[in-house]
C-alpha cells in the first residue's frame, strides 16, 4: 500500500501516520509497562485486539485530548530528514539498561515513536526474530531507535522470540511478526531486520516503494564487499523492506526452513514469480556492521527445499501459518512477542 504514496491512499496514510504520531506521543514512559497474554490464539483467529491495544495505550499516556488535537495542525516532515548525520558510528557495548536511560523518555511503551514537530511520511514496523541473541538487544535497540527517530519515521520495534527447542525458523518468525504487527497497523511499510545487522549510515532511508528493497548490501562480515554482487545477485537476507502489498502478492515467507539458510533465497523465488524485481541503495549507503555471534545450526536440507519451490508459495505462508502467541510484553523500547511456531513436519 505505501508503494504508491498518492491518489487515494495519502488521506489514509496522513490519518495513519497522525493516530500514530498521537499513539506514540501519549506512551511517555513513566514506569507503564503493559503485559498483554494471549495464549492459544492463533493467526486466523482475530480479537478485538487494536481496541485493546490502544485502549491500554490510552490508560498509560498522559496526554490530553486538546493535546492529541494539537497534532492535526502540525506540518508534514521534509521530503529529507533535516538532522541525518551521514555516517555512523556503531556501539557494540550498550547494555540494554543504558539504552532504556538513554532513550526510554522520548519512546513510547512497547518501542513506538513518532516525531513531535511534523507529520511522519512513513509508517514502519520493524520485525526482529530472536532467539539466544540477550547481549544483542542493547546495541540493536540503542543503534536503531536513534537511526529512525533522525529519519523522522513514525515506527514500532517489535523482538519476535521462538519458544521451545526446535530448530531455529526465522521466516516463520517473520511471518508471526508480521501477523501481530499489522494487526496493530497497518504500517506503510515492513522491516525484516536480523538484530546482528546496524545500519552504517543514516541516509540509508527506510522507506518503502514500488518494489521491495534489499537494504543489507554490504556488511561487516563479508568486508563490505557487496555480497549480492559478491556472493550471487539475488541475495535478500540480513534486512530487507517490503509492504503490505508485496507480502500478500507472495504470501509472506515460507514456513518450511527449519535452521540457518535458504529461507530469504525463497524469498527471491516468490518475488520472482510475481515480477516484482528488488532494488537496493548503492553500497556505499547501504553499509551494516555485523555483530558477531556464535555458530547456527544449518538447515542441511536447504538446497532441496529450495528447488522445490516452483511456484508453491500460494499454498505455504501467510494463509497457513499456525502459531500460538504465548505473550506480547510491552517493554520500553520494543515490543516482546513470544511465539509458539510449531515443529517441522516428520520426513515423509
Ligand atoms: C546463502 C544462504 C542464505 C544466506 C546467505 C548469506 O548461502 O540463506 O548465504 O549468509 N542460502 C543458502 O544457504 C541456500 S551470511 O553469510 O550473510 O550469513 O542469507
Amino acid at each position: 500500500m505505501a508503494k504508491d504514496r498518492s491518489g487515494s491512499v495519502r488521506p489514509f496514510l496522513a490519518w495513519t501516520a497522525r493516530m500514530w504520531s498521537a499513539v506514540a506521543l501519549t506512551m511517555l514512559v513513566g514506569g507503564c509497562v503493559l503485559l498483554q497474554s494471549r495464549s492459544g490464539s492463533s493467526s486466523s483467529a482475530r480479537t478485538p485486539k487494536d481496541a485493546v491495544v490502544r485502549q491500554e495505550r490510552a490508560e498509560c499516556g498522559r496526554l490530553t485530548e486538546k493535546e492529541v488535537k494539537k497534532r492535526d495542525y502540525l506540518p508534514p516532515c521534509p521530503a529529507t530528514p533535516p538532522g541525518l548525520h551521514g555516517k555512523l558510528k556503531v556501539r557494540e557495548d550498550v547494555s540494554l539498561e543504558e539504552a532504556v536511560q538513554d532513550l526510554a523518555d522520548g519512546v513510547g511503551v512497547g518501542g513506538s515513536w513518532a516525531p513531535p514537530d511534523c507529520v511522519p511520511r512513513w509508517s514502519i514496523a520493524i520485525i526482529v526474530p530472536f532467539r539466544d541473541r540477550q547481549p544483542q538487544v542493547g546495541p540493536f535497540l540503542y543503534h536503531m531507535h536513534n537511526f529512525l527517530q533522525r529519519q523522522q519515521l513514525n515506527y514500532s520495534i517489535y523482538i519476535v522470540e521462538q519458544e521451545g527447542t526446535e530448530l531455529f525458523n526465522r521466516a516463520r518468525l517473520l511471518n508471526v511478526g508480521y501477523l501481530e504487527a499489522l494487526r496493530e497497523g497497518p504500517f506503510d511499510c515492513y522491516a525484516f531486520h536480523d538484530i546482528d545487522m546496524l545500519p552504517e549510515d543514516d541516509r540509508h532511508l527506510y522507506h518503502c516503494s514500488e518494489q521491495p528493497r534489499h537494504l543489507a548490501v554490504a556488511a561487516s562480515n563479508h568486508n563490505y564487499k557487496s555480497s549480492h554482487s559478491l556472493v550471487y545477485n539475488k541475495y535478500f537476507g540480513g534486512a530487507c523492506l517490503m509492504t503490505q502489498d508485496h507480502l500478500a502478492r507472495v504470501n509472506g515467507w515460507s514456513n518450511i526452513y527449519w535452521g540457518w539458510g535458504g529461507e530469504d533465497d525463497d524469498m527471491w523465488r516468490r518475488l520472482s514469480f510475481e515480477d516484482l524485481p528488488v532494488w537496493r541503495f548503492p553500497a556505499n549507503i547501504a553499509r551494516y556492521r555485523t555483530i558477531k555471534h556464535g555458530p547456527q545450526v544449518v538447515n542441511n536440507k536447504r538446497y532441496q527445499t529450495l528447488k522445490r519451490n516452483t511456484g508453491r508459495y500460494p499454498n505455504d505462508g501467510l494463509s497457513t501459518i499456525k502459531y500460538i502467541v504465548k505473550s506480547v510484553v510491552r517493554h520500553p523500547l520494543y515490543t516482546h512477542i513470544a511465539a509458539d511456531i510449531g515443529t517441522p513436519l516428520p520426513p515423509s
